[in-house]
């Protein structure tokens, strides 16, 4: 082995454990008393494996480069498993195609360590061309489901269009978390279907999913809105009506769309749902969590819905491959405990921990966003009101 090769595999390993191993992600100091934040980022593209990336012979590398590059990991699907904290990732290559690995953690908010190799996804019928955004839900009937996007380009695109993109879901479920079956694609009456996530129980022995119907790859159109609809099987998994519960709303946060974020909890008040919303800017989209309630016993019933968001990009969530964005499609629930993980700007992975009674709290207790500038001060003079005599 050259000299050159050893040293040089010496100092990546080094980086690499340096960053893996670090102990302890503390918390962001004060937060806003919803939840807490932490400082460093719990995935990054530095975290994937150096064996998914280099070539480790040094007869066949002898200048140890990196032969596969990864762009950014994101956007992960969550469960807790055997203990641990468990994420399924967004990792992106350099190549542009997203693909799922799985990454544990013994305390959910640091040592994030990836699986040996990433997740085989079986195909189906119709290859992938792109899946991202998974989903991961244990339902009541006994499997792990994880529900994603799966993108091809639009057969009917014209030659000259080589963007042109139709979104579906794309299902598959395990008992282990290693072996994968394919189920068939979610068939609706929507052109394209982003952010669907099974709901995790029954309702009237049907299973519940969350849609977010499309007219086109990235404008909501005329459709939008995450919807309540339900299928009677996961094995033909086919929706024919898809009610809107949480509609795009003008001069809001999920004005131009919103898509529903992991599966809801179930609190003593409600499912409590957790969803990124979209506005445009004049510097482009930007992506924001926002949270509402639903009636334990009618999931379609919206029954508190606080105004404005609940997270939106800071510091550095807010500069990368699509800057502005925070985007969560994974928390766990541990006990009382509750662990989002998000995305920050389609790079790079974090956590925010809470409780369910600051959720809930949150929830109840916030004031709804009543669509003027006007109200919103009245809401203001409200709280100071309310605050006489409370230490001001
Ligand atoms: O780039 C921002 C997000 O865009 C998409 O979200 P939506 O379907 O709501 O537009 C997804 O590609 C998501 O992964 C990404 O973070």
């Amino acid at each position: 082995m050259n000299n050159y090769f050893q040293s040089r595999l010496e100092a990546l390993r080094a980086e690499y454990d340096r960053l893996i191993q670090r102990q302890r992600n503390e918390k962001q100091p004060l937060g806003n008393g919803v939840y807490d934040r932490y400082v460093c980022p719990i995935l990054t593209a530095a975290h994937i494996p150096l064996h998914w990336r280099y070539d480790l012979n040094p007869e066949s590398n002898p200048y140890l480069m990196e032969r596969i590059g990864v762009n950014a990991v994101f956007n992960a699907g969550a469960i807790k498993w055997n203990n641990s904290f468990v994420v399924v990732a967004r990792v992106e290559g350099v190549d542009r195609k997203s693909f799922f690995a799985i990454a544990e953690s013994p305390s959910g908010i640091d040592r994030f360590r990836f699986w040996d190799k990433p997740i085989q996804l079986p195909q189906g019928n119709i290859p992938d061309t792109n899946v991202y955004d998974m989903r991961l839900v244990a339902h009541e009937d006994g499997w792990v489901y994880g529900l994603f996007c799966t993108e091809r380009r639009d057969p009917h695109a014209p030659e000259g269009d080589q963007s042109a993109a139709i979104a579906q879901c794309g299902i598959i479920r395990t008992k282990d978390l290693v072996n994968w079956e394919r189920l068939p694609d979610l068939q609706s009456n929507s052109a394209q279907q982003r952010n669907v996530v099974l709901h995790p129980e029954f309702v009237k022995g049907r299973y519940a999913l969350y849609t977010r119907p499309q007219d086109s790859f990235i404008e909501a159109g005329k459709g939008g809105g995450i919807a309540v609809a339900y299928t009677e099987s996961m094995e033909n998994p086919v929706v024919h009506e898809e009610v809107i519960i949480s509609p795009k709303v003008y001069h809001t946060v999920y004005e131009a769309k919103n898509g529903q974020g992991p599966a809801p909890i179930k609190t003593s008040i409600g499912w409590i749902h957790l969803a990124h919303g979209v506005r445009h800017t004049a510097a482009g989209l930007r992506y924001v969590l926002y949270m509402f309630a639903t009636d334990l016993m009618d999931i379609t019933k919206v029954i508190y819905k606080p105004g404005g968001y609940f997270m939106a990009p800071q510091d550095e969530e807010r500069i990368g491959d699509v800057s502005n964005v925070v985007f969560c499609n994974g928390w766990i629930r541990d006990g009382g405990n509750v662990y989002i993980y998000y995305g920050s700007s389609d790079t790079r992975m974090h956590v925010a921990t809470t409780t369910v009674d600051q959720l809930v709290d949150y929830v109840v207790n916030t004031p709804e966003d009543k669509l003027t500038s006007a109200a919103s001060v009245n809401a203001i003079l409200t709280l100071i009101e309310h605050n006489e005599g409370h230490g001001r």
